[in-house]
């Protein structure tokens, strides 16, 4: 399968023909500049700051796509309208005890962060985000779900090949991504 690569920029917007045409035939968008540095780098302190506060001690939910544990555990399936956090597999020693500092054994922070952050609310709730929903056909735009992902540097499993609205289930299928990236992936700060 030939699967071709196109960057839009933010000063395109709004949603024109070209990337209409391009979303319906890939099935995917890259917008560059969708959002500014400076509002990227609120989002990564907001989520040290929550880290920071997060009371771990009793905590052990991991996420892990390979042997998907996390789906029999009432701490991740009663996330979807909580602030909740899971960890990277390998995260513990054999007594318990972290690997290594909070901040970098987290997987992500799930999954309400758009309704119950402010910070994070006034990322997500944007016109330009329902208006690039609605130019794809989504009449009746809903946020639903939120994850702040940080591809920890040494730490953490492969995430298998899926997609996300066979887990995000409805009929017919309506689930669509909206996937930031909040910095750049570098040699130093844990790349492929
Ligand atoms: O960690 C990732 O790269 C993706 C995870 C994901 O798709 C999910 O948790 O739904």
């Amino acid at each position: 399968m030939n699967i071709k690569f196109k960057k839009f920029n933010n000063k395109q917007l709004p949603f024109n023909d070209e990337m209409l045409s391009f979303w319906n035939e890939e099935g995917f968008l890259v917008i560059e500049q969708f959002y500014d540095s400076p509002e990227c780098d609120s989002l990564r302190y907001r989520a040290k700051e929550l880290i920071n506060d997060f009371e771990h001690s009793s905590v052990r939910s991991i996420f892990d796509t390979n042997n998907q544990k996390h789906a029999e555990d009432d701490y991740f399936l009663e996330s979807g309208d909580k602030i909740r956090f899971f960890f990277e597999k390998n995260s513990f020693d054999k007594n318990g005890k972290l690997n290594n500092s909070i901040d970098l054994v987290i997987n992500k922070i799930g999954h309400a962060l758009h309704d119950l952050d402010s910070v994070f609310f006034n990322f997500s709730h944007r016109e330009e985000l329902n208006n690039i929903a609605l130019s794809i056909g989504i009449s009746s735009p809903k946020l639903l779900q939120s994850m702040y992902i940080f591809k920890q540097p040494q730490i953490g499993g492969e995430v298998v090949c899926h997609q996300d609205s066979t887990f995000l289930y409805t009929k017919p299928e309506s689930a669509v991504g909206f996937w930031v990236a909040l910095e750049d992936a570098t040699i130093e700060n844990g790349c492929l």
